[in-house]
Order: structure tokens, then sequence, then C-alpha cells
């Protein structure tokens, strides 16, 4: 009998989503495993969810198991394997009768929402579930959905696999080469404007990033504000925000937790810090990962950083003491 993998998605039916959903039962990104979907969203828009299952049906994936939508989070949460958060708030809606244009007011508005998310995820969730949280502010809402989960056993992650994707593509570019020769990619810090691509320890076609690329001036001028801005370039071009780019994100977040990490690769994602790189304390960080053998997903303790990286990160990690200040009553 196949093995099966059960997987709670939030905002199914946002843009992000539409291109992510279909791709989570085609035979590839859980492998041969049979696919349990769990579509969730808030309930004015949960009925819409009804399509998408329409076409779910309508599009034979011999890997998809039983595919439910509710509103209701904690029926979908039960015995879950994977949660991918995708469902929050955005900036510039009227929620409440009020304009939410403040970082504080979606600090707090998505923050709530990650207060019962965690809680019902940390009693109902398998005790090895991963969670992957997109919805922005990505790193925060993870921090708090951790701390109310309450469940060390489970592995609370914020998204910055997008970020590495588009560091990758930039960097291609710049060395002429295929992104597949790009590797080590490591976003460190926030999901956010301030994140710190890290040129220096990717590896390209035998070379570290600091030995192929010595032109600071387009780190600093090119490089680094273009990966720090794609999403506000992407939004500027489309009017609306990245989704099938950060669909196969989520895609190649998923796929790099599940199988192991080549010798000498890592992958992107934000975790809790634990110490390592002087990072502080208790913050959900971009750092690299690697998954084991046994499945198990570790943090990477060997890279080398230069003074110019570390200046870099601690802009970073200081946003993100500022973002867990605004939300300290959700973590109480
Ligand atoms: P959409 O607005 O299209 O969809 C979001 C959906 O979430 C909506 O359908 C909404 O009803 C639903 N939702 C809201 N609260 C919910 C709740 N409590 N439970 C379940 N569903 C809920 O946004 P989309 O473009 O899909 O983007 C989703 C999120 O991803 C946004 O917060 C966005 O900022 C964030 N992003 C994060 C990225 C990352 O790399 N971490 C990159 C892309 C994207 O910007």
């Amino acid at each position: 009998m196949k093995e099966r993998v059960k997987v709670v998605v939030t905002g199914a039916a946002g843009q992000i989503s539409y291109s992510l959903i279909p791709r989570l039962v085609d035979g590839h990104t859980f492998g041969d495993k049979i696919v349990d979907l769990e579509l969730v969203e808030i309930p004015q828009v949960v009925e819409k969810l009804e399509g998408l299952v329409m076409e779910l049906e309508d599009s034979n994936f011999p890997n998809m198991g039983t595919v439910n939508y509710t509103s209701d989070f904690e029926k979908a949460a039960k015995d879950a394997d994977w949660f991918l958060l995708v469902g929050s708030i955005p900036r510039g809606i009227v929620y409440n009768g009020k304009k939410i244009e403040e970082r504080a007011d979606l600090l707090q508005i998505n923050g709530g929402i990650f207060v019962g998310q965690g809680k019902t995820i940390g009693e109902h969730g398998k005790p090895n579930a991963k969670i992957l949280v997109v919805g922005n502010p990505a790193n925060t809402n993870a921090l708090i959905g951790r701390h109310a989960a309450k469940n060390k056993s489970q592995l609370w992650m914020a998204m910055t696999m997008l970020d590495s994707s588009r560091a990758k593509s930039v960097l291609s570019k710049k060395l002429d080469t295929r992104i597949a020769d790009i590797s080590k990619m490591i976003i460190w810090g926030n999901h956010s404007p301030t994140m710190y691509p890290d040129f220096e320890n990717m590896h390209c076609n035998g070379q570290t990033g600091k030995d192929a690329i010595s032109d600071m001036d387009w780190i600093n001028n090119n490089f680094l504000p273009t990966v720090q801005q794609r999403g506000k370039a992407v939004i500027d071009s489309r009017g609306a925000s990245s989704a099938t780019s950060a669909a196969k994100a989520v895609l190649d977040t998923v796929v790099a937790c599940e199988n192991p990490t080549a010798l000498g690769d890592c992958f992107s994602a934000a975790v809790i810090t634990d110490g390592s790189y002087d990072l502080p304390d208790g913050i959900i960080c971009g750092m690299p990962l690697r998954t084991l053998e046994d499945g198990s997903i570790e943090i990477v303790k060997d890279i080398i950083l230069s003074e110019f990286a570390k200046e870099k990160i601690k802009i970073s990690t200081n946003e993100l003491l500022e973002e867990r200040a605004a939300v300290e009553d959700l973590l109480k």
C-alpha cells in the first residue's frame, strides 16, 4: 500500500494557492505518496473552494487522495503532516472598519490569526509535523505560531526559498551560467527588504561566490537591491504580488525537507535561532538548513561569515527584534 501524507493549506482560495495546490498532488512534490488535502479559507470565501475541488477532480492526478475544504481549521488540522500557512490579511485591506496600512497593525492582525492556528497545530497536528509560514510578515507569524503551539517536536519555518531562488536567478545571469549550477544560496534574516542573500558562500561550478565575484559595486548597487526589492518590482509590474514563483518556492521547500540534502549543499528557510552564528535568541531567522537521511532537519553550522555579511545580517535581525517587540502581547 502506498504511503499517505496529509497536507493542510490555508489561504486556499488565494492566488498563490491556485498555482500551488495542483502541484502538491502531481506525484513530484511528495514523490509516490498519496496526498490528502485539507483546504482552509475564511468563512466569507470558503464556498469558492468547491470550484477548485472540481478542477482538481477534473485534472486526473493519480496521487491525489481525499480533498476536503473547510473554514474550521481545527477539523482540518487533525493528524496533519504538513501545514502550508499561506493565508493572511494583506496590507491595504479594510478590516473591522479600518484600512490596514501600518506594519504594526498588520503584525497584530495576522499575529492574532497565528495564535489560534499555532495552538491548534500544537494540539492536533502530528508530533513531527512541518509547518511552513508563507503569509506575511512570515517570520514573526511563525514565531507567534510556534510559541502558541508549545510543541517542540514540530518544526516551524518561515519561507525564504523565493528569496533564494531570486538570488540564484540574478547570480546565474551575472555569471552567465544555468540557474541549476548555483547551489548553497543562503538567505539570512527576515523575509523583507532587509534580508541578506549570502553571495559569498554560494557555490557555482566549483567556485564560491567570494572567489567568482569581486565586483562589490555590482553587489551593493545591483545584486542586493534587486533581490531585496524583487517582490515590490513584481507588484509594481503585475499589480499583484508574486504568485506562481511563490508557489514554486513552497514546493521547493517541501521537496528540500522531504529528501536528504546533497553533500555540501543546503537550503534556505527561517527557523528558530539556537545560538548559532551569534544570532539573537528567540527569533525566526533565515539560515542554512539541511535534511539528513533520517528525515530530520538541522541548521548547517559551518558557514563562515565575513564582516560585510555580519553587518548586513544584523540589520535584518534588528528588524526581527523590533517586530517581536511589536507583538510581545501575543508571545505571553
Ligand atoms: P491572496 O490575498 O490572494 O490570498 C490570501 C488568502 O488567504 C485569501 O483568500 C484570504 O481569504 C485567506 N485568508 C486570510 N486569513 C485567513 C485565515 N485566517 N485562514 C485561512 N485563510 C485565510 O494572497 P496571496 O497572493 O496568495 O499571498 C498570500 C500571502 O503570501 C500574503 O501574505 C503575501 O504577502 C505572502 N507572500 C509571501 C512570500 C514569501 O516568500 N514568504 C512571497 C509571496 C507573497 O508575497
